[in-house]
């Protein structure tokens, strides 16, 4: 079993070498300004967990509250610091351990590491060169870096603004092998925590049963914050693709739809699967899965260095009417293609990563190293079924490689997870 997944850290040289790569696509002189935000409010003095900003994580490793990481490059040099809260003996009584600069120094790799109270004056001589492009995420709409941006277009308007959006999902899209490797520890992690909760599915069995079964499998082995909320979804619950409220429960001959993911270090699973609440499958929803697995089964060969995600989505849509015709709910002759979609009503894939909808630039094709989800779904409101089944793939030379193989995924490897196969008799 998995102990604890926060011992898990990518090293500072992989937070090293993002920063060189970002500081490689600015301009030759340049400062950059990334912020990892604040706590959320969730109501008076109450805030939501704290969750770093992604693309300060992926620059520096540091999880801390309103810590600023600030990069000056000319011809000659470059200048990394990172600002974090002073030490405050109060306010940590109240709210617990700040990190401190030693550990801020060895997770990021950034030797300058100062109190926060310190960075005006360090900006200062920065910010009245009024001719330094001043690189921000500025597409972040609400977050202090577009406070910032206002701040320094008031004291002078015409100061040019690098936009580091695009970049960084450039440099997200591709993952180094430490990603990787932690992608699929995240994948571990889901894989025991899903045999966990499906040891509690049986006639009857309550949404909220499996979906606390699961964070709990997560939070015991150190996971607090899942990939995403669980999407635990019984019977007709199942055809609203992002159900979020556990209310429901599953009879004999229902379906579950899951779709749950762990996190380790940062970098998301991203995994869907689809149980019997009665341990076996009828014939009909055998069939859908049939048809939901012919869908995986041409993504998993279509996908190679090379193929668009439009390209894939064309490809996989085919196979899906393809199926739907066989099963007979879309007639034959039909060539209309929106057909099709009044029972495929996502698309295939998306990219994973330090976000479970990972940062991309859509129309790039694919490149080894990127991370994928293969999750088609058919929704047949008819039959009052429809799910999907969600792996990952890392792209390869040749190919694709399927990360979550060891999570079961036919229907008869499905059965045997649940409390009714152990229990035979009663089901
Ligand atoms: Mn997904």
């Amino acid at each position: 079993m998995i102990s604890d997944v926060r011992d898990s850290f990518l090293p500072s040289s992989f937070f090293l070498n993002n920063r060189s790569r970002l500081l490689e696509r600015l301009p030759e002189i340049a400062l950059a300004v990334v912020f990892a935000g604040k706590a959320v409010s969730m109501s008076e003095d109450s805030e939501y967990r704290f969750f770093a900003n992604r693309n300060f994580y992926y620059l520096t490793g540091i999880e801390q509250e309103e810590s600023v990481l600030v990069m000056y490059k000319n011809k000659n040099s470059v200048r990394t610091v990172l600002f974090v809260q002073p030490e405050d003996e109060l306010k940590e009584r109240w709210n617990g351990k700040r990190i401190r600069m030693a550990v801020a120094r060895d997770r990021s790799g950034i030797r300058d590491v100062y109190y926060l109270p310190a960075m005006d004056d360090f900006l200062q001589p920065f910010l009245s060169d009024d001719a330094l492009p001043v690189a921000l995420e500025e597409n972040l709409k609400h977050g202090p870096g577009k406070a910032f941006e206002k701040a320094i277009l008031s004291l002078h308007k015409e100061r040019e603004i690098i936009s580091i959006g695009p970049v960084l999902a450039r440099l997200r899209m591709v993952k180094e092998a430490c990603e990787v490797d932690m992608i699929r520890k995240a994948i571990a992690l889901t894989d025991e925590a899903i045999r966990e909760m499906a040891a509690f599915i049986r006639p009857d069995v309550t949404e909220l049963t499996l979906y606390s079964s699961f964070d709990f499998a997560l939070a015991r082995r150190g996971c607090l914050v899942p990939a995403f909320p669980s999407i635990i979804a019984a019977g007709k619950n199942a055809l609203y693709l992002h159900h979020m409220n556990p209310t429901g429960k599953a009879m004999a001959g229902e379906l579950i739809q899951i779709d749950v993911g762990g996190r380790v270090a940062g970098l998301c699973a991203d995994i869907s699967r689809v149980f019997p609440a009665g341990g076996s499958f009828s014939e009909r929803q055998k069939t859908l899965y049939a048809a939901v697995r012919a869908c995986q089964n041409t993504a998993f060969s279509v996908i190679r260095p090379g193929c668009y995600l439009a390209d894939l989505n064309n490809e996989v849509r085919n196979t899906a009417k393809e199926t739907l015709e066989s099963m007979g709910v879309l007639p034959v002759d039909q060539p209309a293609e929106a057909d099709v979609t009044s029972y495929y009503w996502h698309n295939v894939s998306h990219h994973m990563g330090h976000d479970v909808h990972d940062l991309c630039i859509r129309e790039a094709a694919f490149e080894p190293g990127m991370v994928l989800t293969v999750e088609p779904g058919i929704y047949i409101p008819e039959w009052g079924i429809g799910f999907r089944i969600e792996d990952m793939v890392l792209v390869t030379e040749g190919g694709c490689e399927i990360l979550s193989q060891s999570i079961p995924r036919e229907w008869n490897e499905i059965c045997d997870l649940t409390a009714c196969q152990e229990e035979e008799s009663r089901c």
